[in-house]
């Protein structure tokens, strides 16, 4: 059976079911933040913080906006969305587990000899990761050259980049930012995962990006800016994007989303070296049990 997730930005926003989308959208990021520390405890460290962190973005796209079929991972009429951040792919592990599209138990072997699904994100291990992507600044360069060739073949596929603040400091980015309104990507849409963190310390003191808004406006991009863990935000803004730009042919659009590194296990929000965690064996218990303390209505916490 195929699983054909069409939501295209003519019928979300005719209909009004964003009550409903949210919903779904919170029990889905919940049921991947659990995978997370599932994943995490397998190896007993990892990038869980990041991972926990942009839960709510993955989950307002995979679960609300793009469209895939799970048994298909290489359909054409598929939208793409590439993770650019390599090391985030604990969390894309969990939205592909959750979609349908890896299986819920081969997340077990997470980082494991022969595994999938090795720790940095690899095309060609895993269904559905689209890029390798360890090598930070090259997801928007490719999802340019995707969105122009997809356009090129009369697709009306969508082209999603995640990218890290931390990739803000590259000048690759902001090339393939000029490159996708002059070419009028309007299929193109970026999410910026603003966790103000790096591998050297916070973002602001490694390499300030701000005024980013402004930045990303100068360029000539539509440019929203939201709390990337409030879900009801990031998926109006995915609406908005859209709906601005509903054909190939338009203003790109970039959401720009707060994050906080840990996010939803308190244990891990305010965690010294974040950038890469060690999580001591007796503390995933309290993780899990704090992260079900907020469990949203209808998931079994
Ligand atoms: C081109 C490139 N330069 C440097 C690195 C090393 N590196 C790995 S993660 C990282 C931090 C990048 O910032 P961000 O993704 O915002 O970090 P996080 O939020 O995950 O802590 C760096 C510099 C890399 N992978 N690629
Ligand atoms: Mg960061």
């Amino acid at each position: 059976m195929s699983t054909d997730v069409t939501t295209n930005a003519q019928d979300a926003t005719a209909v009004d079911d964003r009550a409903a989308r949210t919903a779904e959208v919170r029990r889905f990021a919940y049921r991947m933040r659990h995978d997370v520390l599932n994943m995490g405890e397998e190896q007993g460290q990892g990038y869980v913080g990041q991972a926990l962190g942009a839960a709510d973005m993955l989950a307002a796209v995979y679960a609300n906006r793009l469209r895939y079929r799970a048994d298909d991972p290489h359909w054409d009429g598929r939208d793409r969305f590439l993770l650019s951040t390599g090391h985030y792919a604990i969390g894309l592990y969990a939205a592909l587990a959750e979609a349908g599209i890896v299986p819920l138990e081969e997340l077990a072997t997470y980082g494991s000899d022969d595994s999938r699904l090795p720790m940095s994100g690899m095309a060609t291990y895993t269904p559905g990761m689209e890029i390798s992507g360890g090598s930070l600044g090259h997801g928007l360069p490719i999802a340019v050259g995707l969105a122009l060739g997809l356009r090129h073949r009369g697709s009306t596929s969508r082209v999603y980049n995640f990218l890290s603040d931390g990739e803000l400091n590259e000048g690759s980015t902001w090339e393939a930012a000029m490159g996708a309104v002059h070419h009028q990507l309007g299929h193109l849409t970026a999410l910026v995962d603003i966790n103000a963190l790096q591998a050297d310390g916070p973002t602001a003191g490694v390499l300030s990006i701000e005024p980013i808004h402004d930045k990303w406006a100068a360029f000539g991009w539509h440019v929203q800016r939201v709390d990337g863990n409030d879900v009801d935000a990031v998926v109006a803004a995915l609406d908005v994007a859209d709906a601005a730009a509903p054909a190939p042919q338009g203003q790109p659009s970039v959401i720009l989303c707060d994050t906080k590194v840990g996010c939803g296990v308190p244990l891990l929000e305010n965690r010294e070296k974040a950038h890469f965690m060690r999580i001591d064996e007796h503390e995933w218990q309290i993780c899990r049990e704090q992260l079900a303390e907020n469990a949203p209505e209808g998931v079994q916490a």
